[in-house]
């Protein structure tokens, strides 16, 4: 007879683009099935996106990869599936009608599921009001309760897996650097660099260029790489290594997510972006740059600066300021480098900082455990 704590989870993720809907969604289940020994399916319409965060993962309808069942999510879902016990829709992708109508079925024999969906992260007030509301599906009835991450008590909580501060704490970067082929310049910041495509990426390269501090810094391949190579008149490709002035800029491959976290880990200084690679930035606990996903009518510079007033409320004025612009100008194409050549002198601050607020989101429950305790307290 199984623990009455395993509980199935079915885990539904439609990848719009780039990698954090599928980043989101597979590190929840991992966390579930490692850290919860919960049964987890997830399924997603797009293997290639998981393929390249955990490369493992193969081409396959259905497939078991590191403790979780992976099932292609087809356009036409006519799988005769067992209903889980949890269902997670992320980011309201829209669970397939024949799923839902098996919910509905098992409602009515009084077995009806718990339904989540997981909705994107944000440090807006609101996100406090709205997490954890019931809205009832308007044909069956069926109750599906709204999940927010986020920075405060009040939310939902962000990933964070019970082993993550230790494993990062006890983490050898020199030994990691060798094995990635990365020999960190002395003297130099080291910088991961993971954006989309970005104008300001040319004063960013003129301020490091120009810097009295050598920087040394490393673009995994993608979005922000085709930024650069339109600045620099240039085709870098995966090992190529760019040096003008101060800067030493070296392309290292897209690696698994496994090693991402050790390359924010090994950074002195990491540019994150969209929702996953932000949050781990923030576990990283090292000064970051945070490029938002741009959404119409800049609703993200509002939801940036929410987040900012989070982020910089507990450093002082001087730096606090110097963020928000910093953080600002890149995500608004400007020039950027006077800004850099501002907080540089501010790094010693800025790290502390980082380790602070590192620490003050470790007092909240995770994300995966609030969900788990959610779902044991809640029958349908
Ligand atoms: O890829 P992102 O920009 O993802 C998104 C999507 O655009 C999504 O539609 C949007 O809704 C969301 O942002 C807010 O950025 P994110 O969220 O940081 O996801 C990147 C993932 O890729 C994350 O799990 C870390 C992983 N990664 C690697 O595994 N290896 C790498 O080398 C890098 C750079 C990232």
């Amino acid at each position: 007879m199984p623990s009455p704590h395993i509980k199935t989870w079915d885990i539904f993720c439609r990848v719009i683009d780039n990698f954090g809907d599928i980043g989101v969604c597979w590190r929840l289940a991992r966390q579930l099935a490692e850290e919860h020994q919960q049964a987890v399916r997830l399924w997603v319409d797009d293997l290639d996106s998981l393929i390249r965060i955990w490369p493992e993962t193969l081409q396959l309808e259905q497939q078991q990869v590191a403790g979780i069942e992976v099932c292609r999510w087809n356009t036409e879902f006519d799988a005769d599936v067992q209903i889980a016990d949890v269902v997670i829709e992320a980011f309201a992708c829209d669970i397939p009608t024949l799923y839902l109508d098996k919910m509905a079925q098992l409602k009515r024999i009084g077995q009806t599921p718990v339904w989540i969906n997981l909705d994107y992260l944000s440090a807006e007030s609101w996100v406090e009001e709205f997490h954890g509301m019931p809205s009832a599906h308007p044909t069956t009835g069926l109750r599906k309760t709204f999940f927010f991450p986020g920075f405060t008590a009040r939310t939902g909580g962000l990933l964070r897996e019970g082993s993550l501060i230790s494993a990062r704490d006890s983490f050898d970067a020199a030994h990691w650097l060798i094995n990635m082929g990365i020999e960190p310049q002395p003297e130099a910041l080291l910088v991961s660099l993971f954006a989309y495509e970005n104008p300001a990426v040319a004063s960013l390269l003129a301020a490091w260029a120009n810097s009295n501090k050598p920087v040394h810094c490393l673009v995994p391949s993608g979005k922000i790489l085709t930024s650069i190579n339109e600045t620099i008149k240039q085709e870098l490709v995966v090992d190529d290594i760019y040096l003008q002035g101060n800067l030493r800029l070296q392309v290292i491959p897209f690696v698994t997510q496994t090693d991402y976290d050790k390359l924010l880990w090994a950074c002195d200084i990491n540019f994150v972006r969209g929702e996953d690679s932000f949050v781990r930035g923030q576990w990283a606990a090292k000064p970051m740059l945070w490029h938002i996903y741009p959404q119409d009518e800049e609703v993200h510079i509002t939801k940036l600066n929410a987040f900012l007033d989070h982020y910089t409320a507990h450093c002082s004025r001087p730096l606090a300021n110097t963020i928000r612009a910093t953080w600002l100008a890149w995500n608004q194409g400007e020039n950027i480098e006077s800004y850099w050549h501002q907080l540089i002198p501010q790094l010693i601050e800025w790290r502390g900082h980082s380790q602070n607020w590192c620490d003050s989101l470790r007092n909240q429950p995770d994300l995966a455990t609030q969900l788990v305790t959610f779902s044991t307290n809640r029958q349908g």
